[in-house]
């Protein structure tokens, strides 16, 4: 499909090799899952704060779009990590979105894209990444336990994201503990918070569980807070925002 086309296509410009050393010539990676871990521990809410300039469902969600300015905002509000996405057919990201925000702040970035091969993985940590995200519902068993072995290998943290009972079961064979459940259908694009709660129940507590996507209000958070879910990943509330990180800290 068009991702592997993308990713033929920068194979050429660009060896693995060259990645692999690019990898290894950046500074440490910031501690994404320990700044999840850190806030869950105290039951305060973990805010992945995304930067997105539009998506597949809603069309352009902000205009100007100014990544560093927007990171700065999240930091001030007191986020716990940033989301950036880095895919350009569905979302109009890019790398270099991710680079100006994490220049912009001192907060560790989850590199949102579509992962399919390693590749992407050197990619992800020559960028400045800190965390890679896998789907579960893109990939195979195998595939995640192979990205996740070169994601951490290379000090990268994984966010596995699951939206039904069999990607978890996959999702549960990994070492990573940052599992998101995905509220929004990627199929039909709705979205059911209950697809948290129906799921959450299924991972031990040493886990550290985010619910993602259709995360509107106060109301929303303080639903799942109720319930002991304490990491948060919100994109389109924010962006809508004039100002995100004030609209983090409502
Ligand atoms: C954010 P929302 O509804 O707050 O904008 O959702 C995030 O969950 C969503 O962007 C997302 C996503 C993804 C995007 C979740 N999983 C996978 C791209 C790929």
């Amino acid at each position: 499909d068009r991702k592997w086309q993308e990713i033929d296509e920068r194979k050429r410009a660009v060896s693995i090799g060259d990645l692999k050393a690019m990898a290894g010539d950046q500074p440490p990676a910031r501690g994404f899952a320990n700044a999840i871990r850190t806030r869950i521990e105290r039951h305060t809410p973990a805010v992945i704060a995304e930067i997105k300039k539009a998506s597949p469902s809603k069309g352009i969600l902000r205009d100007p779009f100014v990544p560093e300015a927007i990171a700065e905002s999240y930091e001030k509000g007191g986020a716990a990590c940033l989301s950036v996405l880095t895919d350009k057919d569905f979302f109009q990201g890019h790398e270099d979105y991710l680079k100006a925000a994490r220049a912009a702040c001192s907060l560790p970035v989850i590199r949102k894209d579509f992962m399919v091969a390693p590749y992407q993985v050197y990619e992800s940590r020559a960028i400045g990444a800190d965390c890679i995200l896998l789907i579960a519902a893109c990939l195979t068993r195998d595939q995640m336990q192979e990205l996740e072995g070169i994601a951490h290998e290379i000090g990268l943290d994984v966010l596995v994201e699951v939206h039904d009972g069999e990607e978890l079961n996959d999702a549960l064979t990994l070492r990573t503990p940052l599992v998101g459940i995905n509220n929004r259908n990627l199929h039909t694009f709705d979205v059911s918070l209950d697809t948290t709660f129906d799921l959450h129940q299924r991972i031990s507590t040493d886990r550290l569980t985010i619910t993602e996507s259709g995360i509107m209000t106060r109301d929303d958070v303080e639903t799942m807070t109720s319930r002991g879910i304490y990491g948060f990943l919100v994109g389109e509330s924010f962006m809508r925002a004039e100002e995100p990180g004030d609209k983090l800290q409502e």
